[in-house]
C-alpha cells in the first residue's frame, strides 16, 4: 500500500476512523459512532449472504412485491431485515424508512425512548434485480437527526421528510469484486474495503475527490426517445469528436454506476422518461445520499432544475430525476437544460 497523502500507511478500521471523525463534531456523542457501527455490521452480514446467494438459495424472486410494485428478491428482504435488526437494537434510532417497507417504522422498546434521536433511511439492496446475473449491487443509507418541529403523532413520517441538506451522514456499500463502503459525515468522503479474512472494513483512502471532468456518461439510452430535449442534445454532444467522444458506461445498478463516477469522474443521468415522468430513483434513500457524497467529493447533483439536497420531500418514496457527476460535465449538461 503506497503512502500517498490520502492513503494510510497502516491498517485503520472503520470503527477507529468513525471515532476519529467524531472528534470533528464536538457535540457528537458516542451514539453516532455506535449507530454507524450498526450499519457496518449489517453490511458485513449482507455481503456474506450476497457472496453465497447461489448456494444459500436466496437468489430469485420472493414471490412478493414492494410498495412500488417491484418484484422483491429474497435477498432484498433479507438485507432489509438485517438492517432493521442491526439498527433497531442500537438504542438511539427512533425511526427507519426503507425502499422495502410500505411505511416507515417507529422503533420503541417502551423505555428510554428519548435517547432515540436518529432517523435512518435506506435502500437495503439497490439494483437487486441484477443479483441473478452476478452484477454488483449495493446498500445506500442516509442518517438524519430527529426534528421535533416536524413531529406529527398522526404521521411519524413527517419527521423523515427532511431535505438532503439536513443529512448528518450518508454512504453506500457496493458488493462487487470486493465489498467497499464509502461514507461521509460532511468532512469529506472516505472509502473502506472489507477484508473478509478478518471481517473488518479497512481504510483504503480518505478525502476522495471526484475528478473535475470525466470521459464517460452513464444513462439507459433505451429511454432516450422520451428524455427531455436538452438531455438528448447533451448526449448527442457527448458523441462528437469535439467532446472526445465520451465512452458510454451503464451497469444498471446505481451504486456501481456512481462508484465509478466518484472515482473516475464523468456523469450519471436518470432523466424523466415516458415510463417514469418524475424520474425513477427515490429522493430520500437514493438521490439524497448519493448527492451528499458527490458534493462532498467536489461534484454536483441536481434534478435538472435545483440541487437534489435542496428538495423538500413530500413523501417517503418520492421519485426524482437525478443528474450527478463531475463539476465540468454537470455544468455543460446544465447549459443544455436551460
Ligand atoms: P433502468 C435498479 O433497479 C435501480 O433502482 C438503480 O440501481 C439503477 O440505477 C436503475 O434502477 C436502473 O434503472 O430503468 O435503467 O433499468
Amino acid at each position: 500500500m503506497t503512502d500517498t497523502p490520502d492513503t494510510p500507511n497502516r491498517f485503520i478500521t472503520i470503527q477507529e476512523h468513525i471515532i476519529n471523525e467524531q472528534r470533528h463534531h464536538p457535540a457528537a456523542t458516542g451514539g453516532f459512532s455506535w449507530l454507524l457501527s450498526g450499519i457496518t455490521l449489517a453490511a458485513r452480514i449482507i455481503s456474506a449472504n450476497v457472496r453465497r446467494a447461489g448456494i444459500l438459495d436466496v437468489l430469485g424472486d420472493s414471490g412478493d412485491s414492494n410498495v412500488h410494485g417491484e418484484q422483491q428478491q429474497k435477498l432484498d428482504l433479507l438485507a432489509n431485515k438485517t438492517i432493521e435488526l442491526c439498527l433497531g437494537y442500537r438504542g438511539n434510532v427512533a425511526m427507519i424508512a426503507s425502499e422495502e417497507l410500505d411505511q416507515p417504522k417507529v422503533i420503541t422498546r417502551g423505555e428510554n425512548d428519548e435517547a432515540r434521536k436518529y432517523i435512518v433511511v435506506f435502500d437495503p439492496l439497490d439494483g437487486s434485480s441484477n443479483i441473478d446475473v452476478n452484477v454488483s449491487v449495493g446498500t445506500i443509507f442516509s442518517i438524519f437527526q430527529r426534528d421535533p418541529s416536524r413531529s406529527d403523532a398522526a404521521d411519524p413520517a413527517s419527521e423523515i421528510l427532511q431535505p438532503g441538506d439536513q443529512q448528518l451522514a450518508a454512504g453506500y456499500i457496493v458488493y462487487g469484486s470486493s465489498t467497499v463502503l464509502v461514507y461521509t459525515t460532511g468532512e469529506g468522503v472516505h472509502m473502506f474495503t472489507l477484508d473478509p479474512s478478518v471481517g473488518a472494513f479497512l481504510l483504503h483512502s480518505e478525502h476522495i475527490r471526484m475528478p473535475d471532468k470525466g470521459k464517460t456518461y452513464s444513462v439507459n439510452e433505451g429511454n432516450a426517445g422520451s428524455f427531455p430535449e436538452g438531455v438528448q442534445r447533451y448526449l448527442e454532444w457527448c458523441k462528437t469528436e469535439e467532446a472526445g467522444p465520451y465512452s458510454a458506461r451503464y451497469i444498471g445498478s446505481l451504486v456501481a454506476d456512481f462508484h465509478r463516477t466518484l472515482l473516475k469522474g464523468g456523469i450519471f443521468l436518470y432523466p424523466p422518461t415516458a415510463k417514469s415522468p418524475n424520474g425513477k430513483l427515490r429522493l430520500l434513500y437514493e438521490a439524497n445520499p448519493i448527492a451528499f457524497l458527490a458534493e462532498q467529493a467536489g461534484g454536483m447533483a441536481t434534478d435538472g432544475r435545483m440541487r437534489i439536497m435542496e428538495k423538500a420531500p413530500k413523501s417517503v418514496h418520492e421519485r426524482t430525476p437525478l443528474y450527478v457527476g463531475s463539476r465540468v460535465d454537470m455544468e455543460r449538461l446544465q447549459r443544455h437544460l436551460t
